[in-house]
């Protein structure tokens, strides 16, 4: 799961502003480990278009044998097969999820050491920590938290694989692996990036450069 968590890809089609088919390809070649298909928000695809949007991202991915992991929909990553769900506190609870996916990968959103402990205690495979730094991606964000803690969810004991999210880039990277994450979630950083290919690398370069 730590050697997953390294580059961990998030998207949905509004988060990007060319064709996220080939945004998603260049993240592949640029080396990312992990991705999430995130279809939320404004302008978000919804139903057959969603459903179909994700068969062919997940396609994709498995030709790079990276793990399609599916935000929320719990049923839609049932009725893919998809590797995985990411789910936030305001979603179904983990235990229930857990119930439901089996052994598919299983991520938590969370934002303190309680949240951390229960996310364990029912059965997370991954915590996504954040946001670590100022984001415009998503709407509802809680408080900007820093790299600080990731540092006491370590101190504290939580062993748990783990993974620090928004407004990550490649210039402030270092700093969210230094603190004791595995790796860096990161949405636009890659999707709106000139570059999304070299994006993924320099990520990758700067993860692996830290770990
Ligand atoms: N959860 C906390 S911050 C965030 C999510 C989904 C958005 C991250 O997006 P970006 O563009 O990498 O800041
Ligand atoms: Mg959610």
């Amino acid at each position: 799961m730590r050697q997953l968590l390294k580059v961990y890809f998030i998207m949905g089609s509004n988060n990007c502003k060319k064709d996220p088919l080939k945004v998603i390809t260049e993240a592949l070649d640029g080396g990312i480990t992990l991705f999430q298909f995130r279809e939320k928000g404004k302008d978000a695809l919804t139903g057959a278009k969603k459903y179909a949007l994700a068969k062919e991202i997940q396609s994709i991915c498995k030709k790079y044998n990276v793990p399609f992991i599916v935000n929320d929909d719990v049923d839609l990553a049932i009725a893919l097969d998809a590797d995985g769900v990411h789910i936030g506190q305001e979603d179904e609870s983990a235990e229930r999820v857990r119930e439901k996916i089996g052994d598919k990968i299983l991520g938590v959103s969370v934002h303190n050491l309680e949240e951390a402990r229960k996310a364990i205690a029912q059965g997370a495979d991954y915590v996504g920590v954040g946001p670590i730094f100022p984001t415009k991606t998503k709407e509802d964000a809680k408080e900007v938290q820093g790299t600080s803690l990731i540092l006491s969810l370590r101190k504290n004991g939580i062993q748990i694989p783990m993974v620090g999210i928004g407004g990550i880039n490649t210039e402030n990277a270092r700093e969210v692996i230094k603190a004791g994450a595995d790796g860096v979630s990161v949405i636009t950083a890659i999707s709106l990036a000139p570059s999304p290919f070299e994006s993924a690398k320099q990520l990758v370069m700067t993860v692996n450069e830290c770990l």
